[in-house]
This record gives structure tokens, sequence and C-alpha cells, in this order.
């Protein structure tokens, strides 16, 4: 599929991460623009107006935001290489269980890390129990596509190995330990032994104060 190919992103996103990771995994060609997401830029808030977030592709000058939105765009442009199910019930759902990580796993995660007291309690509870079911989910499997090779769920739940540990540690809290999440945290290293995902895995003392920087910025806001 010819058009040049543009990601606008940030380099301790794991919403980028999961994008690059995909164009890699499909050997797309891509020129990569960094944003500053504490100081956009004018081209990343003229491609996304509406959320003004990174990442977004930009493929032969038009926008593409939301992450798993494009994923799913680049598994169906260069469509070698298949990251989503070709059954529609797998990819119905694999498309629910990204939504859950995105919505569930991962916010309750970051408001577990910025609350306090009895509040943060509740949030490591529900966290916990949304993990329980990604514990599930993988029980038996190498990867979240399959045992032979990685694909679009793996990729989104890639901001697990990539970046859980260091949000628990901004957080101070434990959420995923090895003995109620073995089979989670199995595929976790199975995932970042990867080669080609290993590459594209940003130094931990960026992401340590990525997070330490937003947390600090929602704990403010909530006081
Ligand atoms: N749901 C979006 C989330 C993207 C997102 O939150 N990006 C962050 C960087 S990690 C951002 O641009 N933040 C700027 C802001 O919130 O204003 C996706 O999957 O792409």
């Amino acid at each position: 599929m010819a058009g040049a190919v543009k990601l606008i992103g940030s380099y301790t996103s794991l919403f980028c991460t999961r994008v690059e990771w995909a164009l890699k995994l499909k050997g797309v060609q891509y020129e990569y623009v960094e944003d500053d997401v504490f100081n956009k830029s004018p081209l990343l808030l003229k491609h996304n107006p509406v959320h003004k977030k990174v990442p977004v592709l930009v493929h032969d000058d038009k926008p593409i935001p939301e992450s798993l939105v494009i994923l799913q765009y680049i598994d169906e442009t260069w469509n070698d290489n298949n990251l989503l199910p070709q059954d529609s019930y797998e990819r119905a759902m694999a498309h629910f269980w990204a939504k859950f990580t995105d919505e569930k796993c991962l916010m309750e995660t970051f408001t577990a890390a910025y609350k306090e007291g009895e509040e943060k309690e509740r949030a490591i509870e529900s966290a916990q129990e949304s993990f329980a079911f990604l514990e599930k989910l993988i029980q038996g499997k190498k990867f979240f596509s399959g045992d032979d090779k990685i694909g679009y769920l793996d990729l989104a739940m890639g901001w697990i190995p990539l970046c859980l540990d260091i949000i628990e540690e901004v957080g101070d809290m434990k959420l995923v330990d090895a003995e109620k999440f073995p089979s989670l945290l199995e595929w976790a290293q199975n995932f970042t032994e990867i080669p080609l995902i290993k590459e594209r895995l940003p130094p931990r003392d960026a992401l340590f104060n990525y997070f330490h920087k937003i947390v600090g910025l929602k704990r403010s806001k909530n006081h």
C-alpha cells in the first residue's frame, strides 16, 4: 500500500508504543514526529482537534487518531501478517478485551496510583478484579492472540510489561504479583523477549519521570 506514513507520537506514551510495534510488525516505513504532550504542536492540534492527544497516524495526508483505531487501520491497510483474528466472533472479542484493558485495567491502575487513603484501597481492589479477568484469559496460552505469534490483543496489552511496574512504583502500591497473576506475568515475560518488542521499549527512567509528573499533576488537581 503506497502513500506517505507519518506517526505523531510521544516517546513515553504507551499508546504510541503499541502503534510503533504494529508498524514494525507489518514492515511499514514511516516518519516519526515527536510531540510534547505538555506543549502540544500545531501539527497535533490540527490532526487531532477532538482529543488533542497522541498518537495520530497520518497516511496519505489523512489523519487517524486513537491507538486502537490506528491498530485496526494498520491491519486492514497492510493486510499481510494479520494482527486481528479472521473469525468474526474472535475479532469482536479481541476488540472487547482491548477496550476493557484501556477503560478498566489501565484507568483503574492510574486512579489507584494518584488516589489516597480509602479511595486508593478501593481503586486497588477494582483494578485487581479487572486484572483477574486477564489472568483467566491468558491461562494456558503463550500469547493473547494464540500460541504461535503475537497479534492485536498482545499489542493492546503491551502496556502491562511496558509500564505497569513503573506506575505501581510511582503510586507506591502492588497490583499484579506472581502469586495471584502467574500466567499474566509469564505472558509479559514472553512478550518482552520478542526482539522487535524489546527494541522499542522506552528507557525506564524516562517512563518513571513521565508517570511521576502526570500522577503528581493529577494529585494536585484532586486537592
Ligand atoms: N485513547 C487514546 C489515549 C491517548 C493518550 O492519552 N495520549 C496521551 C499521551 S500518553 C496524550 O496525548 N495526552 C495529552 C492530554 O491528555 O492532553 C489512545 O488510545 O490513543
